[in-house]
């Protein structure tokens, strides 16, 4: 069933780091003290994470933002913002991610368990008590928190099948996967309607998913080629769980038990470790079922549904959800980091006009995010911290002369190139 890829986009945006906070201690009459603003919290980030239970991405698919929590701004008397809370996304085992726009793969969460920070939060900002030098006294600036990146990802997924619908042709196969989910195979009252595998998502509450294939009919024989043959086993086979289907109207007067002998005998044909797989059979069609037939299947124990009017329905969707559990219960957990992340980028330099230029990149960028631009102190240090990142160095090689103008987000200042 290689052709059946669920997709989605999701928006992933880390938490705002708090601001910094500018304060003083009072000191009698000393109008500023020393400086005790505490820095703010950083935001919180977005994981995601493979979780066994969650079977598609059809969550994704009306709530496609998911954001970590904003951090805490800093506080005066040296007190510092709270972090903000990590989001933890569950995605289906298996689900590939890459980024929305280049396609590069970023991760692959193949196993329960296995973690990937899609995105970090925002840096928070330091207090102006971490700006105090002996010659900066009285700091009246801190920084702001950074806004939390954000980017969007495509997430994608090969659908496997928990359970898979097997029956004789007409038996009702169609008709329940399309009462049950989304999907909307053709419904005829003929044999072989369904001429190649539909796959279905069942959602019983927000943490139980389930996928449930309908397979095209299968008759007696069939393990050797009669019928639409052996090239739907093959799609069985790779389902944890078997729903037999066993028609209680049969047009051909079938017996239902005898349907579910000569389904078996045909699974054990293809492979017996079919027959070990766990599985649960239900007679079709009960609205319509002669009291006779309907007495000798109670008889065995079995049970019946209709997909027609919903009895019985409910009842076989959650022995199918407590098979899949038990079945998805294999204790392999991994739980690697999978970091395939791409290279922090450093500064870019765009030229935007005649001997004016803009410069972009997180570090540059956080130089500048001060709470107030306009102090001497706070022009000094940015001045330091951007001689320390070697912009000098960049704009000369990128061609700026004496009294270029550079731009870093809404800051904007004169560039003298140093002397010596
Ligand atoms: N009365 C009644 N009829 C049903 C019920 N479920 C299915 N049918 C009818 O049975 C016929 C066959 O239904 P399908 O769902 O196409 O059967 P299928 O097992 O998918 O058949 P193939 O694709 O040919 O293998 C259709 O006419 C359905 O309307 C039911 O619960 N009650
Ligand atoms: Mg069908």
């Amino acid at each position: 069933m290689s052709g059946f890829v669920d997709e989605a986009q999701l928006n992933v945006r880390g938490g705002d780091g708090g601001a910094g906070c500018v304060s003083f201690r009072r000191e009698g009459p000393v109008v500023y003290g020393g400086p005790n603003g505490g820095d703010g919290g950083d935001g919180g980030a977005v994981w995601l994470i493979a979780d066994h239970n969650v079977a598609s991405l059809v969550a994704f698919r009306d709530h496609p933002h998911r954001r970590g929590e904003d951090g805490v701004s800093g506080m005066g008397k040296d007190l510092h913002g709270r972090r903000g809370r990590n989001l933890e996304v569950k995605v289906p085992e298996g689900t590939i991610v890459r980024d929305l726009y280049s396609g590069e793969i970023l991760a692959d969460l193949r196993t329960h368990g296995v973690r990937w920070e899609a995105i970090p939060g925002g840096q928070g900002g330091r207090g102006n008590a971490r700006f105090l030098t002996n010659k900066r006294r009285a700091p009246k600036f801190a920084e702001q928190g950074e806004h939390g990146p954000e980017r969007w990802l495509k997430l994608e997924l090969k659908l496997m099948a928990d359970v898979a619908l097997v029956g004789y042709p007409n038996a009702g196969k169609s008709t329940f996967i399309s009462s049950v989910s989304a999907a909307k195979p053709k419904i005829a009252n003929y044999p072989f309607t369904t001429l190649e595998p539909h796959l279905g998502v069942v959602r019983i509450d927000a943490d139980t998913e389930f996928v449930i294939a309908d397979i095209p009919g299968l008759i007696e024989g069939a393990s050797e080629g009669r019928g639409l043959g052996i090239q739907f086993l093959r799609h069985i086979e790779r389902a944890r769980v078997l729903c037999i289907l066993a028609d209680l109207v049969s047009m051909e007067g079938v017996a239902p038990e005898t349907q579910v002998e000569v389904l078996l005998q045909e699974l054990q044909a293809y492979r017996p470790e079919l027959l070990d797989r766990p599985r649960l059979i239900v007679g079709t069609k009960l609205d319509s079922v002669e009291p006779q037939t309907k007495g000798a299947w109670d008889a065995l124990g079995r049970r019946s549904m209709s997909s027609v009017t919903g009895v019985g329905v409910r009842e076989v969707l959650g022995e199918l959800a407590v098979l899949v559990q038990e079945a998805r219960n294999v204790p392999v957990v991994d739980d690697t980091e999978i970091t395939i992340r791409p290279e922090p980028e450093g500064t870019r330099i765009e030229k935007v006009g005649d001997n004016e230029f803009r410069l972009h990149g997180r570090s540059v960028e956080r130089a500048v995010a001060l709470s107030d631009v306009n102090s001497p102190d706070a022009l000094n240090y940015i001045d330091d911290r951007l001689s320390g990142l070697g912009v000098p160095r960049l704009l000369a090689r990128a061609g700026a002369k004496e009294g270029a103008t550079i731009h870093i987000k809404e800051f904007s200042f004169e560039y003298t190139p140093e002397i010596g």
